[in-house]
């Protein structure tokens, strides 16, 4: 049967190209490809799934989940850069920082920002593998673009879920940082703008593979959004490292709103899905008008960027338990970087989504 999740999607997707990522000091080929995004879009194309382009929206909602400081950086730090003369000496032509304003260094002081464009850099990004290029920005702005046209698609009663083909990826970005190959928050920005389409309580569960630091950072103080997630344990040793843990439970208004279910390196698909139950669990009692999945792919076994082993068919049960909640659902593209089985993984997940609801 042909999927009925609309697909939303924006050319602009295609224009971020990392040339590479700076890890451990090194470059090394990138892994959040265009190709991405082409692979998945065309397998929902032949599973009969419609598709929708991404309508341009203002900033109101953008600039209710980032700060304006890091806005501006994004869309004009490269010029900067290049005005600067780095792609000519030392050679290199994508924004990339090397000092970091952390507690180490600053022992107190406030935060000011550098005049030069390499030191601000440090200020807004907080790693080194995510390299802002020519289309970086235009591509990020589209991504924030598919998620508020699928959060339209549900709001207006014209369809039960929809599914944001986003790239790049966004969990990881907070209000003011940029980092794991994220720069715009597109699950955050999605939930906000479900709350200022009058859903009251809105839930964001997160499956990639990865710890969503930056949604639970935007809403960890709130009691209107609740943050759920099962991930690849940072005390493992994996990216983002410093949070992710369970007793990450909000704080303020926002204490118990809050759920990280980390596992260990090698979890198959049965304590992978009990671990989603267990955050599910928590989505229930919270009674959200609304939820947004932040769909990473990159819990699959043949993933290169994790250890976790989850299967097609566990994707498509999680998909399931989430349709079952019986709320309608916006799901957004995280990460998921095996070429050859990114499709079939989201594919699954949302013929699972279908299965488990009333339909879109
Ligand atoms: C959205 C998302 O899934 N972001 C993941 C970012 C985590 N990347 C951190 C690890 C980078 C190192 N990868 C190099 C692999 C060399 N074998
Ligand atoms: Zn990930």
């Amino acid at each position: 049967m042909a999927l009925r999740t609309p697909v939303v999607w924006s050319d602009t997707c295609l224009e971020h190209k990392p040339s590479g990522e700076v890890w451990v000091g090194v470059t090394i080929a990138g892994s959040e490809l265009p190709e991405r995004a082409t692979v998945i879009r065309q397998c929902l194309a032949q599973a009969g799934a419609p598709q929708v382009d991404a309508s341009p929206h203002d900033d109101a909602v953008l600039r209710r989940v980032h700060d304006a400081g890091m806005l501006h950086f994004l869309e004009h730090g490269l010029d900067e850069w290049v005005a600067a003369g780095f792609p000519d000496d030392p050679g290199q032509d994508r924004v990339v920082p090397y000092v970091f304003p952390t507690e180490a260094l600053l022992s107190g002081l406030p935060l000011r920002l550098p005049a030069a464009v390499h030191g601000r850099a440090g200020t807004y990004a907080y790693d080194t593998m995510t390299l802002v290029g020519p289309g970086t920005w235009v591509a990020a702005r589209g991504a924030v673009d598919a998620a508020l046209t699928a959060v339209d698609l549900v709001t207006s009663g014209s369809h039960q879920n929809a599914y944001a083909l986003c790239r790049p990826p966004g969990h990881h970005a907070t209000r003011s940082g940029y980092g794991g190959s994220c720069y715009l928050n597109n699950a955050g920005v999605a939930a906000e703008g479900l709350r200022q389409a009058g859903r009251q309580r809105v839930a964001v569960l997160d499956i990639d593979a990865h710890h969503g630091n930056g949604t639970q950072a935007l809403f960890y103080n709130r009691d209107d959004v609740f943050y759920g997630s099962v991930h690849i344990d940072p005390a493992a040793g994996w990216f983002p490292h410093y949070m992710g843990h369970a007793d990450e439970r909000g704080r303020g208004p926002g204490e118990g709103t809050n759920r990280n279910v980390p596992l260990p390196p090698e979890t198959p698909d049965p304590e992978w899905l009990a671990g989603l139950a267990r955050v599910l669990d928590d989505v229930r009692a919270f009674r959200p008008d609304a939820v947004v999945l932040s769909l990473g792919v990159d819990a699959a076994a043949d993933d290169p960027e994790s250890p976790l082993r989850v299967t097609a068919e566990g994707y498509r049960s999680a998909g399931a338990l989430l349709g079952a909640l019986g709320v309608p659902v916006v799901a957004v593209q995280e990460g998921g970087y095996h070429l050859p089985s990114l499709g079939g993984l989201v594919r699954a997940t949302l013929e699972g989504l279908e299965s488990g609801g009333v339909g879109p």
